[in-house]
């Protein structure tokens, strides 16, 4: 190709670049049948509001690439240092509304839709989500890039462009049945295919050792899959800058038999080609479980090599020796998933760089960080050595040597002690002997941080324990996690955040969520807490409508609405919340209908997925669909307590639900949620929290005060005494939760036998996750609500303070936290004037 001529390219990239975005709605209005008709080949008479979301979102994306390209140059050219967010998932939700509001183009874009005949929120409707990822990780790492956008820093995310996304989840006779997310089966204005970037990714094959050069092996294989790049933009609010998520997908031309399609055999031709597809064909819907699949590592790795190859590509183009690729990158590892990284890039700087074994490990160790998410044992990443040998055969060689050097070490400062080496080995010794990727990943770093301060406390005390031994203290950090004010306020919220506008005098407090302090001094304002009210009542309307369309179930907005929505998991105690729903079934039942009218009303709200494989997880779904169809049928209950359970909980239905919330339950076993995010939306959003001491609800309670949140059930360093004792001792559930028990037992919501072994997990299965502990103090959390409730001056005075008192929880706080103590970069602010071309 021919090269270019630099100044007048350089002329013409600054003319387009800096030219304003076009923000009259004849402009606009222009762009968008621009995109009608020549995108899509309709006619402004033939457009349906599938066409016309199409035509304004290819529209907006224009004005975002043109951003995007400067963003990017600009960074090159200053040689600012970057940091890479590594994530096999990205939970990103719908971006249309997300761009208009960042681009400040919301208004325009309505005005041009209206007169064309739509409503811009039934348009923002026609969206799918993007749902590359299962629960609180994959949306954290979205929030991550949005704060890193948002803060001009820059940063990238990597990830996977899975063909399926997170599955979808029908109810059919109150199970949950998964139907594949063809998400990509319409057109998606907000990725970039980039053909041109394009990495070969091998597998399998065999090691041929350099003669010359002991650290150096030659690896050949005739496996080679192809990943190619697809950019996804990632609008900043308030700045010019536009982050990207580079997503990868197996190309399969490399795979194409040539032979076998010369001699006729056109299917075997592209078997292999089949094959490479299914690497980014499916995310793993499994949260917080390690399903050790052969696939899965493969994906993994895929991802991984792609990713370093193009980090290192673009490090090149500075002219740097390699040596100093920490000067300009610094990789984040979010989990273990891209923990191959670590032996990935060990390889290339080995066998392709020829650097020695020690400048390659001291380049790689600067450059990644690791953050843990979970400490359930379930979900610890193992891979079986002859799996990983048998596929990744250099890699494998690596990690034995990253592991032998490491325990040389630790045995020359703790001599003699086996057990030490035995529990600190990467490579545990079991039959087969496993790769421990939370160990790889912690050795390979420099910093290693949990994800809220009590998790990061028990990380130490626990599967680190020996680490923070031997590399020291200061290498184990807590990052508490956080969630972008841009869509978790306001996009989702319009009334409360215009409230928020107005008492803060603009609406900067969006980048900067300290100013929401303000909101204290209007608590005792009169007006401004009816509209407070108001608002959140504006948000149940919305919500108890959605709920009607979804379920067809009628919900009284003026009813308390008490909300849990998250996976669906034994840990997370969804089964201890509606087993609480029977017991006050039950009570209700028992009043006289005058007594029971004087009731508080409420609905309780429950959404989320279980894994495709996880029966009781499955199982507790279909006990909150059995007691809601019959509960809501009683006649003599009537609005007093309606159960409705959202089906396909993603980021578009949160976005309903989490700003309709009056209480909102985080009610996980103590010490076993890492953090939690969905309590700091809630939050923000004006509602209460009912949880336990677990995760980031502990900080919440220390930022806001403890009479803002409902705290109940055992501590955390208490748990490991109770679990001991029901191993050897029945559990005695007290007689709420034998009264709950009893109604399923004798068939109150249909067939009991069904939910035999829910009732076993707590009886007779040692009852891991404590709810016969923490049953009597849940109830009694549950009255304490509703007396404070009943007063609703003192809710809404609740509700204000928490708001005001909730900027911590923003996720750019935590993102300058990493900027600053774990990547040691600085914002780069894109300005018309700082190109200097
Ligand atoms: C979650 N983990 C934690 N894992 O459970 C939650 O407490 C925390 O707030 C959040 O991370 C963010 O730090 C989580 O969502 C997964 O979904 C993994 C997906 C890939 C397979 C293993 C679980």
């Amino acid at each position: 190709s021919q090269t270019k001529t630099p100044s007048k390219v350089d002329n013409m990239f600054q003319n387009y670049s800096h030219s304003e975005i076009a923000r009259d709605t004849a402009t606009i209005k222009n762009s968008v049948i621009m995109h009608l008709t020549a995108t899509f080949l309709r006619t402004p008479t033939s457009m349906d509001s599938g066409h016309a979301y199409l035509a304004s979102a290819f529209s907006v994306r224009d004005r975002l690439l043109q951003r995007w390209n400067l963003t990017n140059e600009f960074h090159d050219r200053m040689k600012a240092k970057r940091v890479y967010y590594m994530s096999l998932e990205f939970l990103i939700g719908r971006t249309f509304d997300n761009a208009l509001l960042a681009l400040d183009l919301r208004k325009e874009y309505g005005q041009t839709l209206g007169e064309v005949g739509f409503r811009l929120e039934d348009i923002i409707d026609e969206e799918r989500d993007a749902a590359l990822g299962n629960g609180g990780l994959g949306r954290l790492a979205a929030c991550y890039v949005d704060s890193m956008a948002c803060s001009d820093y820059p940063g990238w995310g990597y990830g996977l462009r899975y063909k399926y996304g997170m599955f979808q989840q029908q109810i059919l006779n109150g199970y949950q049945v998964e139907v594949p997310d063809c998400w990509l089966d319409s057109p998606n204005p907000w990725e970039f295919p980039r053909p041109d970037v394009t990495y070969p990714v091998k597998f399998y094959g065999h090691l041929v050792r350099d003669p010359n050069n002991d650290d150096r092996y030659i690896w050949e294989s005739n496996v080679v899959y192809d990943a190619m790049a697809f950019d996804v933009p990632v609008p900043g609010y308030g700045t010019t800058n536009v982050g990207n998520i580079r997503l990868w997908s197996c190309k399969t031309n490399s795979l194409f038999d040539l032979n076998k399609f010369n001699s006729g055999d056109y299917g075997g031709a592209t078997g292999g080609q089949v094959a490479a597809q299914i690497l980014t064909d499916v995310l793993y819907p499994n949260d917080n479980t390690n399903d050790g699949k052969e696939l899965r590592l493969r994906q993994e790795y895929l991802f991984c090599s792609a990713t370093m190859q193009d980090i290192i590509a673009r490090f090149k183009k500075t002219g740097r020796p390699m040596s100093e690729l920490p000067e300009l990158a610094a990789i984040q590892l979010n989990d273990t998933h891209p923990t191959l990284g670590v032996p990935e890039l060990m390889r290339i700087l080995l066998d392709e760089e020829e650097m020695s074994w020690d400048d390659a490990w001291e380049v790689t160790t600067r450059t990644f960080a690791f953050t843990n998410h979970t400490i359930l044992p379930e979900a610890m990443e193992k891979w079986p050595v002859p799996m990983l040998d048998k596929i990744l055969p250099r890699h494998m060689g690596i990690i034995y040597k990253i592991n032998l050097y490491f325990l040389q070490a630790v045995e020359k400062r703790f001599p003699g002690d086996r057990d030490l080496l035995r529990r600190i080995s990467i490579i545990e010794e079991s039959n087969p002997q496993q790769v421990r990727m939370a160990f790889l990943a912690c050795v390979g770093s420099h910093k290693v941080n949990g994800v809220a301060a009590i998790h990061s406390d028990i990380i130490k005390q626990t599967i680190f324990k020996d680490f923070v031994r031997i590399q020291g203290e200061d290498k184990f950090i807590n990052k508490t996690n956080g969630v972008s004010p841009r869509r978790w306020m306001n996009e989702c919220n319009p009334d409360m955040s215009d409230l928020i506008t107005d008492v803060v005098g603009d609406r900067s407090w969006v980048n900067d969520l300290a100013k929401v302090k303000k909101l204290e001094e209007r608590v005792a304002d009169e007006d401004f807490r009816r509209r407070w009210w108001d608002a959140k009542q504006k948000n149940k309307q919305r919500l108890a409508e959605y709920i009607l369309t979804t379920t067809g179930i009628q919900v009284n907005p003026n009813a308390l609405f008490d909300v849990q929505v998250k996976r669906i998991h034994e840990y997370k105690r969804q089964l201890m919340n509606i087993l609480s729903v029977i017991y006050r079934y039950h009570c209700l039942k028992q009043m006289t209908p005058e007594v029971r009218a004087k009731e508080l009303h409420r609905v309780v709200i429950f959404a989320g997925k279980a894994a495709s494989g996880y029966w009781v997880a499955k199982q507790v779904i279909k006990l909150i669909n059995a007691v809601a169809e019959v509960v809501n049928a009683d006649e003599e209950i009537g609005d007093v307590l309606k159960v409705v359970f959202i089906p396909d909980y993603s980021v578009t239905a949160a976005e309903y639900i989490i700003p309709a919330s009056d209480i909102s339950q985080h009610i996980s076993t103590a010490g076993t949620e890492a953090s939690g995010t969905s309590n700091m939306k809630f939050v923000l959003n004006g509602g209460i929290i009912l949880g336990t001491v677990d995760g980031a609800n502990i900080e919440i309670g220390e930022e806001i005060g403890e009479e803002q949140i409902f705290f109940f059930g055992c501590l955390a360093h208490e748990v490991e005494d109770f679990r001991h004792y029901l191993r050897f001792n029945q559990p005695k559930p007290d007689d709420a939760l034998q009264t709950a028990f009893d109604m399923i037992q004798r068939n109150t919501f249909g067939d009991g036998a069904i939910f035999q072994p829910l009732i076993d997990s707590v009886v007779r299965g040692g009852d891991v996750y404590l709810l016969s502990v923490d049953f009597p103090s849940y109830i009694q959390a549950h009255n304490a609500v509703e007396d404070a409730y009943r007063n609703r001056e003192e809710w809404i005075t609740k509700s204000i303070l928490s708001v005001a008192r909730m900027s911590k929880f923003s996720s750019d706080r935590s993102i300058q936290e990493y900027a600053e103590e774990v990547w040691n970069i600085e914002p780069v602010r894109v300005t018309s004037c700082s190109m200097g071309i």
